[in-house]
Parts: C-alpha cells; sequence; structure tokens
C-alpha cells in the first residue's frame, strides 16, 4: 500500500506542486481546496499516470465542513502520512491604520484556524499509529514584518509558533513536524492578494528569478523523505537576490 498525502490547497501553486512532486515520488494522495472543478482536473491528471486520488471540496476556514469532509473518506484513506498543511493567503498590502478588517479576518481564519483545523482533525490518528508528518507552509513573512505586511507576516509568525508548539507536543512520538518558509514564489498568490490586479502582481517578481511552486515541493519531499530519525524542523528558503522578507534585488532592465 503507498504512503497517503492530504494537501489542503491543492489547485494552485505551491500546493499543486506538491501534488505532483509526491504523486511522483510514490503517494497517493487526498487534495482539498474550494474550487471543485480544478481539483478534477488535477485528479483525472495525475490518476491517468498511475496515482489513486481522492478529492475533498472544502473551506478550511469551515471547521465542520472539514470535520465532515475526512469523516467522510472510506477507512483505506483515513491513514495519512504526511498532511500538507499549505491552503493560505495574503489579502492587501495596506498600512495597518488603513488595511479592511475583512481581509484580516479572511487571513486569520484561513492560515491560523484552517491550519489549526486540520492538524486537530488529522494528528491524533498519527499519534495513535505513532507515525505521521505534518509539514506547514509558513513564509519568510512570519520572521519579520514588511511594509504593507502587518497581518499577513503576523498569520505566519503564528504559523511559525504553532508548528513550534506542535513539534514539542509531540515529541514523545515518532511524529514529524515541519515548517517550510518560502520567500517570492510565483504562484497565484499577488494575484490574490491584490485582488485580481494582474498588473500589479506581475510587477512583484520583475528583475529577479523567482521560486517555483516545484522548488518549494521539493523541499517538502526531501523533508517526508529524510530518514525516519531525521526532523527537518524547519526551513527557509529564498531566491537568489533575496537577502529577506524585504530586501529583493532587481535587476533594473529585466
Ligand atoms: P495560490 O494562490 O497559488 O494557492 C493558494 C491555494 O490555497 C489554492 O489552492 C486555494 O484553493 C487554497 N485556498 C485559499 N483559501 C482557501 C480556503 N479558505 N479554503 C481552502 N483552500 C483555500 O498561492 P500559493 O501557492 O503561493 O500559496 C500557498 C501557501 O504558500 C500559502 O499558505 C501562502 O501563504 C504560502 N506562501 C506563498 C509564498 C509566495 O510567494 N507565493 C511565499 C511564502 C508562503 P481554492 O481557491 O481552490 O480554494
Ligand atoms: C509570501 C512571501 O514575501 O510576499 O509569504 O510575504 S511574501
Amino acid at each position: 500500500m503507498k504512503k497517503i498525502a492530504l494537501i489542503t490547497g491543492a489547485t494552485s501553486g505551491i500546493g499543486e506542486a506538491c501534488a505532483r512532486k509526491f504523486a511522483e515520488g510514490g503517494y497517493n494522495l487526498i487534495l482539498t481546496a474550494r474550487r471543485a472543478e480544478k481539483l478534477a482536473e488535477i485528479k483525472a491528471q495525475l490518476e491517468a499516470e498511475g496515482t489513486k486520488v481522492r478529492t475533498l471540496v472544502f473551506d478550511v476556514r469551515d471547521a465542520e465542513a472539514a470535520k465532515q469532509a475526512i469523516g467522510s473518506l472510506e477507512a483505506e484513506w483515513q491513514t495519512i502520512d504526511v498532511l500538507i498543511n499549505n491552503a493560505g493567503l495574503a489579502l492587501g498590502l495596506e498600512k495597518e491604520y488603513e488595511g479592511d478588517p475583512e481581509d484580516w479576518n479572511t487571513m486569520i481564519d484561513t492560515n491560523i484556524k484552517g491550519l489549526l483545523t486540520m492538524t486537530r482533525l488529522i494528528v491524533p490518528a498519527m499519534i495513535e499509529r505513532n507515525e505521521g508528518h505534518v509539514i506547514n507552509i509558513g513564509s519568510v513573512a512570519g520572521d519579520a514584518a514588511y511594509a504593507g505586511g502587518n497581518v499577513y507576516c503576523a498569520t505566519k509568525a503564528a504559523v511559525k509558533t504553532i508548528t513550534d508548539g506542535l513539534r514539542i507536543d509531540v515529541a514523545e512520538s515518532a511524529v514529524r513536524v515541519t515548517n517550510v518558509k518560502p520567500g517570492l514564489v510565483e504562484t497565484n498568490f499577488s494575484n490574490v492578494r491584490f485582488h485580481g490586479d494582474n498588473a500589479r502582481a506581475e510587477n512583484v517578481y520583475k528583475g529577479i528569478v523567482p521560486l517555483t511552486g516545484a522548488d518549494i515541493a521539493d523541499v517538502a519531499f526531501y523533508a517526508a523523505s529524510a530518514p525516519k530519525h531525521v526532523q527537518i524542523a524547519e526551513v527557509l528558503v529564498l531566491a537568489t537576490h533575496q537577502g529577506s522578507g524585504s530586501v529583493i534585488h532587481r535587476e533594473k532592465n529585466a
């Protein structure tokens, strides 16, 4: 029986790339997100290549929907070896005193509470079996605030602390816990952040070769594949020419 990875936010960017990487690496997959059609498309592609896939359509902000979705899995799909808590977003880049409270709520409910909901649902069975791996997608944004990043940065700082807390709480077991903290990754992230302003989103990646979702999936897969006695606790992955969340060297004429 192949191992099973559950990936939240698997319809785009880093989550979709993790789906492809873990499929290539021999896992069967439970893919979750809100967009049913996109999930079905990815499932069809991966199944054509020999991976078994279950899709669960729910919003991670809806704890009851998440519970029902996980509960609906057949018995053989309940043994989840790797949970990748990836679903998340930034909304806006306004100064904190000018930000939209609706955006703040969405980021907090998705990036923090959604991750906690999934952890609470999946980890108890890992503890019972004394094996499993939780990989949370944090961010360089969680290491230090940058201009306009305020609440988004705070959610990723919370992901760091929540990940560290989980690692401490499972230390008696063989369950491993990893925080992968990407820098600038070209995905749908900036289109979402700027509420569909694609020209503004493109500017984020001008003059620098950004990371790709596949680069981050490689790191997540490495952590999951390390020998059992090795726990990759945290990895910061920046684009070359990126010094920190706010220091980015851009080629002028690119
Ligand atoms: P994308 O916008 O490309 O993908 C985000 C994914 O999250 C989508 O699959 C989306 O699916 C899902 N998602 C968003 N909100 C919800 C929700 N409420 N319920 C369920 N699924 C949801 O962005 P990225 O791939 O870049 O982002 C993935 C993670 O990586 C995020 O946590 C982000 O903060 C983090 N990150 C991104 C970086 C970057 O530069 N891109 C850098 C550092 C971290 P759907 O819309 O179908 O629900
Ligand atoms: C996403 C990367 O630098 O835009 O977490 O915050 S950044």
